[in-house]
């Protein structure tokens, strides 16, 4: 029997980066501490100097860079790195600050057993820049939004956010910071749903425990006490 149909062996990640992997780094060190029951098998970036790629190798796990830049389309790319993605046999693949917009055979392949944190309250601001959009819009909250991901960019359906209050104060800088440190909260606890067998993606939308999760996903309140 292979791992994805024991239902309680611990799960397999691949992990998408292309950038610093402070998200990266908080699953690595859920799966090391037990909290997540789960083994990150390989780190992926389209970006060979990806801060994320060495966070893995000083974790001592298989580490890859495939440069989009090497490839002369978007489908061939995809193609390459599905097929790098298969040779780890993973349960979930996570987008962890992953930058290369994905093309419909891509994520049909991993349909359901694929994950994204996008730093917006979505359906709020799919696409870049969502912190500077914010502020601009001069929005009173922001926040992070855990989805699996479908076809449509950013328009997944949610499974978790978390919600912060944009102070007068707040730059882009500093806002991105302050949802950072939330994204380090539910995006282990979304991946750790999926590795207990509490949650999926089926045709109605996601379901936790059998419940479905309410339109917008679970709301997690920066103003509430979190622990
Ligand atoms: N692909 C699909 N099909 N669906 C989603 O929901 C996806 C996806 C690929 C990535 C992450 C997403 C985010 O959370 C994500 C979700 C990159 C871009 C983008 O415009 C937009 C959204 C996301 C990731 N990328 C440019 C591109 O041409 C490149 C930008 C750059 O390199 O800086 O691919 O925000
Ligand atoms: C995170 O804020 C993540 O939500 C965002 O990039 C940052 C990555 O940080 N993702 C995107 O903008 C995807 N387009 P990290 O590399 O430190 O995890």
């Amino acid at each position: 029997m292979t791992n994805s149909t024991q239902s309680s062996a611990s799960k397999r990640l691949v992990i998408l980066v292309s950038g610093g992997g402070s998200n990266l780094q908080s699953f690595i060190d859920g799966c090391a501490k037990s909290e997540i029951n789960a083994t990150v098998s390989a780190v992926i970036s389209n970006n060979p100097d990806a801060g994320g790629l060495e966070r893995a190798a000083k974790a001592g796990i298989p580490n890859l860079a495939i440069d989009h830049r090497a490839f002369e389309s978007r489908e061939s790319f995809d193609l390459a790195l599905s097929e790098l993605i298969d040779s780890f046999n993973p349960d979930l693949v996570i987008l962890a600050g992953f930058m290369r917009i994905l093309t419909p055979g891509f994520v049909d392949h991993f349909l359901g057993r694929m994950m994204n944190i996008h730093p917006s309250l979505l359906p709020a601001y799919p696409g870049l820049h969502t912190h500077r959009r914010a502020i601009e819009a001069g929005d009173k909250k922001a926040g992070a939004t855990v989805h699996f991901v479908t076809p449509e960019l950013d328009g997944g359906p949610s499974i978790l956010q978390a919600q912060v209050t944009i102070e007068n104060s707040d730059d882009e800088s500093s806002l991105a910071s302050k949802v950072l440190a939330y994204e380090h909260k539910i995006y282990p606890e979304a991946v750790r749903w999926f590795c207990d067998n509490r949650l999926r993606m089926d045709n109605d939308g996601v379901k936790l425990d059998n419940k479905p999760v309410c339109e917008s996903g679970i709301i997690y309140n920066s103003s509430e006490p979190t622990s």
